[in-house]
């Protein structure tokens, strides 16, 4: 008997807006892995650029009675991937998580959600900044943006950022702690990508795609979530890299004609058929 592979990723539910659970669940289903969720809140839109007067309601009471149900099943998961946490408690939260559901055979990825373009999303502080870079430290995988590896390194942010510069910034983010720090945004001439440092074997790799000058929201869920379902999938981190850049490409692509409709979110829906593919490329 062939088991699927089986994720479990814990994050807000934005009711509108298209990021943490309503693109994570469809991608990481869409590339053939069973796909468990745990909401830390229901938000009735993203709290970023554009919406304002959203409803925030916590969910941390409800994470230890599923967790502990889920235990006394015993269920296992191949991968456990974080998103965007609501307060402090709910990091904390989350690292007893990782004591109870981390095993020797399984990865965590943390994505820092903490905040874009040099500045924290609405509601955060350094307090939770810090808690944030506790948590990096228990994970396989990190998946920071420039703007949050500035905020964990408590370095300047980078706009512009070139090879040379995100290998030092891997370096500092291994040193957080986890054995894979992946940073995204990084530049190369007219070409935009990701950096991921593999601190066991000592090696860096780089990823590419053309360079479009639009900021669209909800890209690093699509690009953590992306690179949770390869990794699950046993791409190595090249390819895990080259897919996830690939498929950011695709969605940024495929939305330039909604542009102004959709000022909120990636059009990750008119390609999945794309990510499919690359999934099966190299099977
Ligand atoms: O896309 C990250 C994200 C997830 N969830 C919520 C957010 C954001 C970014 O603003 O506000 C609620």
């Amino acid at each position: 008997m062939i088991y699927m592979k089986r994720v479990v990723t814990i994050q807000d539910i934005s009711c509108f807006g298209k990021c943490s659970l309503t693109v994570a669940l469809p991608i990481i289903s869409a590339m053939g892995i069973e796909t468990a969720v745990i909401p830390t809140a229901v938000l009735s839109t993203h709290t970023g650029k554009g919406f304002t007067g959203y409803t925030f309601h916590d969910l941390s009471d409800d994470i230890s009675g599923i967790s502990n149900h889920w235990k006394s099943m015993d269920l296992k998961f191949n991968a456990i991937y974080t998103g965007y946490l609501g307060s402090i408690s709910q990091v904390q939260i989350m690292s007893d998580f990782f004591d109870d559901f981390g095993t020797d055979d399984n990865f965590i990825v943390v994505d820092p959600v903490l905040g874009d373009s040099g500045k924290l999303y609405a509601g955060f502080t350094d307090e939770f900044v810090s808690e944030m870079r506790r948590l990096c430290a228990k994970a396989d995988y990190i998946l920071p943006n420039m703007t949050e590896a500035s905020f964990l390194l408590s370095t300047p942010y980078i706009e512009d950022c070139d090879e040379l510069q995100a290998k030092e910034i891997l370096l500092k983010l291994a040193g957080l702690g986890c054995k894979t720090p992946v940073l995204t945004g990084v530049r190369k001439g007219g070409l935009h990508g990701a950096g991921a440092y593999d601190s066991v074997k000592n090696e860096f790799y780089f990823a590419y795609s053309k360079h479009i000058d639009r900021n669209l929201h909800g890209t690093g869920d699509i690009f953590a979530s992306v690179f949770t379902g390869a990794v699950t999938l046993g791409k190595n981190l090249r390819r895990a890299l080259e897919i996830s850049v690939k498929y950011i490409y695709d969605c940024i692509e495929v939305t330039m004609p909604y542009f102004e409709e959709m000022w909120y979110g990636n059009c990750f829906e008119l390609c999945l058929d794309r990510l499919i593919s690359y999934t099966k490329e190299d099977e």
